[in-house]
């Protein structure tokens, strides 16, 4: 498969942002049974991946914007171009040595997501896609699951936790959503989520109180595989307010009237 200079500019930087991962992933698994624990640990090696990623992208389009998880709004001379960066999607699976987490990167011009990786190192999984390129998993073409029912659906979500808010929403969607579907799966990395609602692993996914950098490559890689994605309205700010829906058109629809559906007394 022939990849664009621009989205081998974003497979460098993710997989090499995604070795020094790996190697940190190590040491954290050697860390678990020690008394400090790993957590000191785990944000040197999420600011050593941005920094890499940081270094490799400004080298190969100097002026480009940034949105990143831990530097945050970087301007550049380019207004038109803005990258947008997780460098660890997933942490907290990180840190308990869990291998389900994901660098994650988009490309915004004008405004809108044109090009998303997303890379799962311990798997060594490489989720790519351009707007009117399709995505693929490494080599292979992806295309949404075909399912059509939500009683034979495997249906991806977040859970709210300590420290965050709408504890109370999210047992009312749950309960909404567990009584019309096959199974519910939870990974911990909504970049890993949405990529793998893109390869039909999971037929749809729906989560609140995520950030731009968690989502736009997602997001792209599941329209890219012929899904729908929305936000909890139907609407189009899942960047702006961090929610959204998504799945194939029957799924998608399905799961936000179920999502949204008012608790019956
Ligand atoms: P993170 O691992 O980069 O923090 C899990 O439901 C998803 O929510 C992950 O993609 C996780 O990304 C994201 N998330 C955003 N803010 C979070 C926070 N404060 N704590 C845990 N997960 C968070
Ligand atoms: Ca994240």
């Amino acid at each position: 498969m022939a990849r664009s200079a621009l989205l081998n500019v974003m497979v460098q930087a993710a997989m090499k942002a995604g070795r020094s991962l790996s190697r940190d992933f190590g040491e954290v698994q050697n860390l678990q049974v020690s008394m400090k624990g790993p957590g000191d640990y785990v944000s040197q090696a999420d600011r050593k991946a941005e920094d890499i990623i940081f270094a490799e992208l400004s080298r190969a389009r100097p002026g480009y914007g940034f949105l990143m998880e831990e530097r945050g709004a970087v301007t550049g001379d380019d207004d038109q171009h803005r990258w947008i960066v997780d460098p660890l999607d997933g942490t907290t699976n990180f840190l308990h040595g869990i291998p389900i987490f994901s660098v994650s990167i988009a490309l915004e011009r004008q405004g809108q997501v044109v090009a998303g990786v997303v890379y799962n190192p311990a798997m060594d999984e490489l989720y790519t896609a351009e707007r009117g390129g399709g995505a693929f998993l490494n080599d292979r073409r992806l295309r949404v699951a075909a399912r059509t029912k939500l009683s034979d659906a495997v249906i991806g979500c977040g859970v709210p936790h300590l420290g965050r808010g709408r504890h109370g929403n999210f047992l009312i969607e749950l309960r909404n959503v567990m009584a019309e579907v096959s199974g519910i799966r939870r990974l911990g990395s909504a970049a890993l989520d949405l990529a793998y609602v893109a390869a039909g692993r999971m037929d749809g996914f729906w989560e609140d109180g995520l950030s731009a950098w968690d989502i736009a490559a997602g997001l792209l890689l599941i329209r890219e595989a012929g899904g729908f994605v929305s936000d909890l309205n139907g609407g189009q700010t899942m960047l702006e307010k961090g929610a959204l829906v998504a799945g194939n058109e029957a799924i998608h629809r399905a799961l936000l009237k179920t999502v949204t559906k008012p608790l019956k007394a």
